[in-house]
């Protein structure tokens, strides 16, 4: 099934935007976000992988042929740093190990060297914008006190530690191992790490925790980047567990009505609240058990399924069966969202993403059943004639959609569905990490650093 949705969202992504950022379904026709400046494709670069995965054989050739001859950084423009590493040096890098087809590591290559110029700064925590022809960057303007964002410059490390490893050039590694180094050196109010850090300064900006929005995937790349050494990564080992530490003692709770949620931080005081983007957590606690320390492997298992039954919660709560993009523990509602703007889904795969590793590491077939909820939810309310759309409120009977098909729905929640409903040996977890937009990248296996060659 996902496959056919995957179609779809292709098929009609190529006859009304091909060559466009994303796809508007309902008016048909291209969308371009700012977040990538002037790059152009970024549907087809998130894409590429879920198309090799899915054997759609056609597709992939065309994308790479588009790849080969129109995907151009030399543009003037200001560009997201993390959303242009995540989307295009994670899809290039993955479509280059699974492919093996050198015009991805070029390319990959190529645009990394075009994001080195946000490391300029006083302590070499980048920048969170940057015009990729100038080499001037800045941070967003809403940004406490000029601080860049924790799960920007921490959401880096992964494609870094590759770049240098298929370019043979140090920098790329040497720029992500400095911003482990300046957090290590910084105290951490209660072991947390706040959502700002001033590049100029090295302090914390507000003392805003979050492991959703503005926290969420540096997290994820601490336990990741351990994976993905084949866990001789013992910093990052530590630096991941020592947080979940923290964030169990001040972040995580329990709803009178038996829901474990993972709620926000401010200064000290909780704000009970949880965003579907805190919704991959439970991935990530199941994903990183196997080394919990002190005999603490079933608990963060159990950990990962509470937190999957809260935002399955979160969808079930709806009319439309689709998770609301922040629901709430306080004023006498559990797992439901109070305030209007916080009521639209937007294809996020975060709460699918979760139910994958669930499935995956414990075999419960509710994880399956929960899935396939989620497709049903899709088909009935997201698929238009022009593709998958956004929801604004899901707690309607009747939708209003967004017009917005993000590309993430393709490199994420529909790659994520069709790993769950694989076998496992299909990116097998010993062998592959996901980056933070589902972008398989190999486990670089000490003894042999080459060993990615063998996995396609
Ligand atoms: C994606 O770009 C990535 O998953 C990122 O980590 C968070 N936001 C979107 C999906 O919701």
């Amino acid at each position: 099934v996902s496959l056919q949705m995957m179609k779809h969202a292709w098929d009609n992504y190529k006859r009304y935007a091909w060559g466009l950022n994303e796809l508007k379904p309902i008016s048909k026709q291209g969308h371009s976000s700012n977040l990538f400046g002037n790059i152009q494709g970024a549907t087809i670069v998130d894409a590429l992988d879920t198309l090799y995965i899915m054997e759609m054989k056609e597709e992939f050739k065309e994308a790479k042929e588009w790849v080969e001859k129109n995907l151009d950084f030399n543009v003037n423009a200001e560009i997201s740093v993390f959303e242009v590493n995540i989307r295009f040096v994670g899809g290039l890098l993955s479509a280059y190990y699974l492919s093996g087809e050198e015009v991805f590591r070029k390319k990959a290559v190529e645009l990394g060297e075009k994001l080195l110029p946000a490391f300029n700064t006083p302590t070499g925590i980048p920048w969170a914008l940057l015009n990729i022809k100038s080499g001037i960057g800045r941070n967003w303007p809403w940004a406490s006190g000029g601080s860049s964002i924790l799960a920007e410059f921490g959401t880096l490390h992964l494609e870094f530690v590759h770049l240098s490893h298929l370019s043979g050039n140090p920098v790329f590694a040497e720029k992500v191992m400095n911003i482990r180094k300046v957090l290590n050196r910084l105290d951490k109010p209660e072991g947390l790490y706040p959502n700002y850090l001033n590049p100029s300064s090295g302090q914390w900006g507000q003392h805003h925790v979050s492991i959703g929005g503005l926290g969420d995937s540096f997290y994820e790349y601490l336990l990741k980047a351990w994976l993905m050494t084949d866990k001789t990564d013992e910093e990052g080992k530590k630096m991941y567990y020592d947080a979940v530490q923290a964030i169990e003692t001040h972040l995580i709770r329990k709803s009178s009505g038996g829901l474990t949620y993972i709620a926000e931080w401010k200064g000290g005081l909780l704000e009970h609240k949880m965003g579907h983007l805190t919704c991959f957590a439970g991935g990530m606690f199941a994903l990183g058990a196997d080394g919990a320390p002190n005999d603490r492997t079933g608990h963060h298992i159990e950990l990962g399924a509470e937190i999957a039954r809260t935002c399955h919660e979160s969808y079930d709560r709806t009319s439309m069966k689709l998770g609301p993009e922040a629901f709430r523990f306080d004023g006498g509602v559990e797992a439901i969202a109070t305030r209007q703007n916080e009521k639209y889904y937007i294809l996020r795969p975060e709460v699918i993403e979760t139910y994958m590793y669930m499935w995956r590491l414990t075999h419960d077939p509710k994880y399956r059943q929960w899935g396939w909820e989620a497709v049903e939810a899709l088909e009935k309310h997201c698929r238009v004639d022009g593709g998958y759309s956004g929801i604004r409120d899901v707690y309607n009977n009747h939708e209003s959609h967004d017009d917005v098909q993000q590309s993430f729905f393709l490199s994420e929640t529909l790659k994520y569905l069709y790993l769950l409903f694989s076998e496992d040996d299909l990116l097998p977890f010993e062998h592959w990490v996901f980056n933070t937009e589902a972008h398989p990248l190999p486990v670089l296996h000490k003894d042999n650093g080459n060993k990615e060659d063998d996995q396609k």
